[in-house]
This record gives C-alpha cells, sequence and structure tokens, in this order.
C-alpha cells in the first residue's frame, strides 16, 4: 500500500515509517520537525541520540534497501498538504503530526492556543486533502485515552447505548478530558466524525493509552536509526520517565498518591494495532473508534514496579516520592476500558515485563551522560 506517515520523525511516527517499509509498503514521512524545537525552546532532549531526518532515511536505505519518501512542512499550511497529497496520493493516511504533551498545553495562554491551532487546523487540512484529492484514502488519526477521562462507569470504545425518556439510542461516549492538548484531540474526533458522515470519509480513530518503550526490531538496527524517547517533565510520560529516574538516581516522580490508573501499552503494539487498522481499513462514511492499549495500571503501582526491578536485578537504590500533584485529576477512582476491537482484529499484545523494564533502565545509564537532571522536575501546573 502507498503509506503516508504524519508526525514520521515523532517517537510512535518513526518506529511506524520503518516498520511499514520493512513489510513492502510504499512509505512516505511528512513532518515540519517542530519536535525538535521544543527540546530547544524547553532545555531538554531525547535520551537517545537522534539523527537528523535525512541520516535516518539514509541509513535506512543503505541497511534495507528500501527508499522512502520525505515532505517537511507544516500540516496547519494548506497549500503545502494539498501538494505532497496531490503527489504521493496515499490510500492510508496515518496521522500522528500534533503537539502530543498535556502539559505543554497547560503552560500558558500561548501554549494552549498554540496545541490547539496546530492540532485542529492540521487535521482539518489534511481531512479537506482527503475529499479533494484522494477520497477513497482510510484516515487513522491517533487519538488519546485521555478523550474520555476518569468516569465512574465502564469505558466503551467511541460509542455508549443510553436510554432516555423510554427511546434509546447509540452516541458518542461522553468526553471529559485531562488537558487543553486532550481537549484538541476530542475536537479532532468530532471534526472527523462530522467528516465522515457527510462526505463519507473513511477514518479509524485510534484512542491510544500510554505508550511505553522504545525499541523496535528496526530502530535498534542502528544508531542512525534508533527512535527517541522523552524524559523530561513535560514531554516524558510515566513509565519511561520512572524507568531513566531510576537509571540515574533521582527520586520517582509520583504526582499525589498515585492512584491516577492508565491505560498503557508498549510501542511494538502501537506498531501492531496500526497496522491492523491499515489493512482492514473502515468503510466509506464511517467512523470508527478503537481503544488502543493493552493493559491499565496505576501510576503508583508502575512507581512500585520499576523500583523492584531495578532493586533486584540491578542492584540500585529507589525512593518513590509522592509530589504535590502539578495537575488537576482525580488521584483515586474507578478505571475499566473496553479494547476488544483490536483484540478481535487480532491484536497479540506485548505485556509489560520485568525483563523490559530491566531493559529500559539499562539503556538509561548507557546514556546516563545525556540526562539534564534539572528538566526532570515537572515545571507547569494546572491551576
Ligand atoms: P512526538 O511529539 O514524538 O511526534 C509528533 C511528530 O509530529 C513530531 O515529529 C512533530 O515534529 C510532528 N508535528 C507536530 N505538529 C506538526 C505539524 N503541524 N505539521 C507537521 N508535523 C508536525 O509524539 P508521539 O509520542 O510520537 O505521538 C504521536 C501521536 O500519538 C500524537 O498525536 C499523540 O497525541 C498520540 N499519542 C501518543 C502517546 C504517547 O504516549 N506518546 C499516547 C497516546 C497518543
Ligand atoms: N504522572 C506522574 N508522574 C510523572 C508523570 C506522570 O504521576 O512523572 C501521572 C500524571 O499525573 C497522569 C499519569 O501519570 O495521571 C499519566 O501522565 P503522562 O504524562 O504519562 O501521560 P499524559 O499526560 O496522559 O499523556 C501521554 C501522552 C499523550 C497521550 C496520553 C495518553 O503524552 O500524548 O495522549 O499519554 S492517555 O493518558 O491515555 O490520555
Amino acid at each position: 500500500m502507498r503509506i503516508l506517515v504524519a508526525g514520521g520523525d515523532g517517537f510512535c511516527g518513526w518506529p511506524t515509517a520503518l516498520y511499514f517499509s520493512e513489510r513492502g509498503h510504499e512509505v512516505a514521512i511528512v513532518d515540519n520537525m517542530i519536535r525538535r524545537q521544543w527540546d530547544e525552546e524547553l532545555g531538554s532532549n531525547s535520551l537517545t541520540p537522534i539523527y537528523s531526518m535525512e541520516d535516518r532515511i539514509n541509513a535506512w536505505e543503505d541497511k534495507s534497501g528500501k527508499a522512502m519518501k520525505l515532505y517537511e512542512g507544516d500540516l496547519t499550511e494548506y497549500e503545502f498538504v494539498h501538494s505532497f497529497m496531490q503527489d504521493f496520493k496515499p490510500e492510508a493516511f496515518i496521522h500522528y503530526a500534533e503537539q502530543r504533551s498535556a502539559p505543554y498545553s497547560m503552560i500558558d495562554r500561548e501554549h494552549a492556543v498554540f496545541t490547539q491551532m496546530n492540532n485542529v487546523v492540521g487535521t482539518l487540512n489534511v481531512l479537506y486533502a482527503i475529499k479533494e484529492i484522494v477520497p477513497d484514502c482510510h484516515l487513522i488519526k491517533l487519538g488519546t485515552m485521555g478523550e474520555y477521562g476518569t468516569p465512574n462507569i465502564d469505558i466503551e470504545e467511541g460509542y455508549i447505548k443510553i436510554e432516555h425518556n423510554g427511546r434509546e439510542d447509540v452516541l458518542p461516549y461522553p468526553k471529559q478530558p485531562f488537558s487543553f492538548y486532550h481537549l484538541s484531540k476530542v475536537h479532532d474526533s468530532h471534526n472527523i466524525m462530522f467528516t465522515c458522515k457527510s462526505w463519507g470519509i473513511r477514518a479509524t480513530d485510534l484512542n491510544q493509552g500510554v505508550v511505553y518503550g522504545l525499541w523496535t526490531d528496526e530502530t535498534k538496527l542502528d544508531e542512525k536509526l534508533y527512535n527517541r524517547v522523552d524524559y523530561d517533565g513535560v514531554f516524558g510520560t510515566a513509565l519511561n520517565r520512572f524507568c531513566i529516574q531510576a537509571a540515574v538516581g533521582h527520586d520517582l516522580t509520583v504526582y499525589g498518591k498515585g492512584g491516577q490508573t492508565r491505560a498503557f501499552l508498549d510501542i511494538r503494539d502501537t506498531l501492531q494495532c496500526v497496522e491492523l487498522a491499515t489493512l482492514n481499513p473502515a468503510d466509506r462514511g464511517e467512523f470508527r473508534v478503537f481503544n488502543q492499549f493493552t493493559e491499565q495500571f496505576s501510576v503508583l503501582e508502575l512507581a512500585e514496579r520499576v523500583k523492584r526491578v531495578a532493586e533486584e536485578q540491578l542492584g540500585l537504590t529507589v525512593n518513590i516520592a509522592h509530589l504535590e500533584n502539578p495537575r488537576v485529576e482525580k488521584e483515586q477512582h474507578y478505571y475499566k476500558a473496553v479494547n476488544s476491537n483490536l483484540v478481535d482484529l487480532g491484536l497479540k499484545p506485548h505485556f509489560l515485563s520485568d525483563e523490559l523494564i530491566a531493559d529500559l533502565i539499562k539503556t538509561a545509564q548507557r546514556y546516563q551522560d545525556r540526562v539534564k537532571t534539572s528538566v526532570i522536575a515537572p515545571s507547569t501546573t494546572w491551576r
């Protein structure tokens, strides 16, 4: 298939592009490299060294004999979107290219406005370009489990059957997002659903949980193919952060009580899920929603597991700190989400293992000289 990976320089996008290329698909990457600029703005970096996009693509061609196209530009500029869609004519458009950090979106008014403009306008442009140029193209859009928040009932996959005053209907599941970033994903979902109904766009919204891990078969092959991994207080995410903190002797930063429960998945399962969605496309006019995760954990449970593995397997001493929570969120709550759609399509999960945790800590030890401890603490508050 002709598969376009927007956000192909990022943590999920780069391994996805390699994965599809390795499997014989024709792959093009779209990215404006803005994630690298946010590192500069925040004074942070990836734990692992990452090469320029040109070096990455050349290294892949040397290793695999497979070429990948690059379109460098911004999805919020329609002329750019129109021109690469006209040139590449994708059959599947995998859309990762958004500002994805909740804390970044909560820094101040400018960052909130930027996040929603970048994400909502970019996605609208993609929808218009699909309508005008490749109406049969399947949009595979990365959303987030955080669209649902933490309701006191089970979380269904996108829709819920509701009975009201003696009538019933299947309606979009209520959304109670955690941040202006998570809200941008809700706005995207509404826009996509509307265009499926109005224009017959085919779309799959993948409400993904927190992704952990780093290595995939392809990114391991050469240092020039390494994936980025974030550990700072703005872009770093719970489990990866704890492993890197354990490696450099930093207290594990549990926010508040740590009873916050979230859905998680291994990055190798991100690739598997996106592949399943791509090879089994939505119908014309269908707005399909899959909850993309494999397990759910509380933050404290993860910190305790990282501490145990670091101490028992690697002889480290690890302390868990309960920091004052910089976010406004429930710290003790019910959480049970359904994830059967991808399992029914054939997902074979890589469940979290002690080996993976030990491996992540060892990777962090290998690159500990790159870790800037001053950016580990959370720097943004919600209030
Ligand atoms: P990332 O920040 O590493 O990658 C996103 C990429 O998109 C970056 O390379 C960035 O330069 C690019 N980009 C951003 N705005 C752009 C624009 N306007 N035009 C062109 N390129 C642009 O993020 P990630 O961790 O790879 O996440 C990818 C997607 O998956 C995001 O949409 C995110 O919301 C979603 N997601 C991520 C996680 C996670 O834990 N990482 C979990 C759930 C959902
Ligand atoms: N948390 C801590 N300590 C930390 C970091 C986080 O206790 O050092 C807590 C947070 O307070 C929150 C939970 O862990 O309760 C998850 O936070 P996170 O930073 O790991 O993840 P989040 O902000 O939710 O965002 C990440 C990605 C985002 C994606 C989302 C999926 O950055 O792109 O949409 O995970 S989900 O959580 O399902 O919404």
